[in-house]
């Protein structure tokens, strides 16, 4: 198979962790692509009309994206178990908040580096920022225990989540005030899926 990826992205990392986990990064070739929401690189658009990454390349099937249905799908080879029958509609929220802070994040980098300087908006990233802080809240509040539980992709999607704010958004300090998730993910980045799969 072949993994459409960039080392940056926090959407192939989940991809990339799910790999580690799964013990299947022998069966995945790494093609490395530059991408960006006004310039779509052909060799992607080949397969995922979006343009987008994380996009996988199946030897018997058609190609695969967004990075959910993907690392459900390399869950399903392995059978991995990342998506617990017991607990699965928390799971897959879970999983959605941790997209959608990635979603937040990866927009306000676009904000900044795509768009001419004169047409970019404070208020639309200060807006993007306002949804990743109310979903860092509420992960903090109403999610540890779940967080804390046997490795599911709801975890995986959160840690690289907060990898990403950690690598892009240093400066937004997302530990304060989310005290309980702070000290999980500082025991989950230690996983060696995630120290294997930490940006540059
Ligand atoms: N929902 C998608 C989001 C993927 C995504 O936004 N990837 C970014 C890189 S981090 C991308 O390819 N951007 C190029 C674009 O927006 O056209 C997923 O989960 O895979």
């Amino acid at each position: 198979m072949q993994l459409f990826y960039s080392p940056a992205s926090p959407f192939v990392r989940k991809v990339m962790v799910t790999l580690h986990e799964t013990k299947q990064t022998g069966d995945v070739e790494l093609v490395n692509v530059t991408t960006s929401p006004i310039k779509s690189a052909p060799e992607i658009l080949a397969h995922n009309p979006t343009g987008k990454i994380p996009a996988l390349v199946r030897t018997d099937g058609p190609a695969l994206y967004d990075s959910r249905v993907i690392c459900r799908y390399l869950d399903a080879r392995a059978g991995a178990n990342l998506y617990k029958e017991i607990r699965i509609w928390d799971t897959l929220t879970l999983e959605a908040t941790g997209d959608a802070i990635m979603d937040a994040a990866v927009a306000m980098v676009y904000e900044r580096r795509v768009r001419p300087e004169e047409k970019q908006s404070d208020e639309w990233v200060e807006a993007q920022w306002t949804k990743a802080s109310r979903a860092l809240s509420a992960l903090n509040s109403r999610w540890i225990s779940h967080l804390s539980g046997p490795l599911d992709m709801g975890q995986i999607a959160v840690g690289c989540a907060l990898g990403y704010l950690d690598f892009r958004h240093d400066a937004r300090s997302w530990r304060t005030g989310n005290d309980e998730l702070a000290k999980w993910y500082d025991t989950f980045a230690r996983r060696p899926s995630m120290q294997a799969t930490k940006p540059d």
